[in-house]
């Protein structure tokens, strides 16, 4: 009896056995083999038919093979890649990966012509109980006339009584940068409201003129005086003098002229039945030491007009933080 035509096994390797009715392949289906099965049984397999489907090697043949080269099986991770992508996360700038950044609340700033003076709390002699000092702007120097002149310019403040004195300023060429004087408390006052400002309480004057608990006796320091600032005592001054220009009579924040040149309004009055007000400071036309302690007191009535009483305003600094009320006009 002819052999039915043997489908090839494309493996050589590969144990396709033969029998009279059936034709196995060791791995793959009879389907997938093709070409001469002959010559595969031949250089593989015993010519003699192959054991019946009991033998083990039947069972073998019909179970496949453990040893058929095994094609790697596509992993879960590859099939999704290939059927949907994982989107991968764009790199960052580092800027963005960081982790947030707390920023400080910026400091206190004063304008141009103002130093920052930090509070505390202060309890001035002669009185019953500390006070609460607040974060102060000071005007780094006593008002000029020309800083004046701009304030009556501007129609805020008046040119009334300003020339009551042989050493008065306004209009006086060559005096644009001496302190203006001859001004009355309520001259005072509306000067420093148009500039956004206020005149000190003798609470707030003496703290930023001891430079806080610092406790200076003078604005310099606990030395004497001497040649540091504007006065009479080392050489007969007979006028006041241009402001800042004696550096060293300085506080701690860069405030100038405190205990000379001219004595300075504050809004505190001596007493309640009084229309004097507290004055800080000394001046050019002193000569005794003890005139220019930071403690020393000095009342005015209010409407008294004289060539060694001046003006410097404050201003609290919460109120300019960040947004400086007159900084194209502080002081120069
Ligand atoms: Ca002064």
């Amino acid at each position: 009896m002819q052999e039915p035509a043997i489908p090839a096994c494309p493996l050589p390797l590969q144990r396709c056995l033969s029998s009279v009715a059936v034709w196995t392949c060791s791995i793959a289906s009879l389907a997938s083999c093709g070409g001469s099965a002959a010559a595969a049984a031949g250089s593989e397999s015993p010519a003699n038919p192959p054991p019946d489907s009991s033998s083990p090697t039947s069972s073998h043949a019909t179970t496949p093979a453990t040893s058929a080269p095994s094609r790697p099986a596509p992993s879960a991770s590859a099939g999704a890649t290939a059927t949907q992508p994982t989107p991968q996360p764009a790199s960052k700038p580092a800027s963005q990966t960081q982790p947030a950044q707390t920023t400080p609340a910026p400091p206190p700033r004063c304008p141009e012509g103002m130093a920052l003076v930090g509070g505390g709390e202060f309890q001035r002699a002669g009185t019953a109980a500390p006070k609460a000092i607040a974060d102060l702007c000071v005007d780094v120097t006593e008002t000029t006339t020309t800083q004046y002149a701009e304030c009556v310019n501007a129609g805020a403040c008046t040119t009334d009584g300003l020339d009551c004195s042989a050493q008065s300023t306004y209009g006086h060429e060559g005096k644009e940068n001496f302190p203006v004087v001859c001004i009355v408390y309520e001259q005072a006052k509306a000067y420093c409201a148009h500039r956004g400002k206020r005149l000190p309480s003798v609470d707030e004057w003496e703290w930023f003129a001891r430079s806080g608990d610092e406790a200076r006796a003078y604005s310099w320091g606990n030395e004497p005086p001497d040649e540091q600032l504007c006065w009479t005592g080392k050489h007969k001054q007979s006028e006041s003098c241009p402001v800042g220009s004696h550096p060293e009579d300085k506080s701690r924040d860069g405030i100038l002229d405190l205990a000379g040149n001219v004595l300075e309004f504050t809004t505190t009055e001596a007493d309640a039945a009084s229309p004097i007000r507290i004055a800080r400071g000394g001046a050019w036309n002193g000569g005794d030491a003890g005139l220019f302690k930071n403690a020393r007191l000095g009342g005015f009535r209010i409407d008294y007009r004289c060539g060694f009483l001046g003006v410097r305003c404050v201003t609290e600094a919460s109120e300019v933080t960040g947004s400086p009320p007159d900084e194209t006009t502080a002081a120069k």
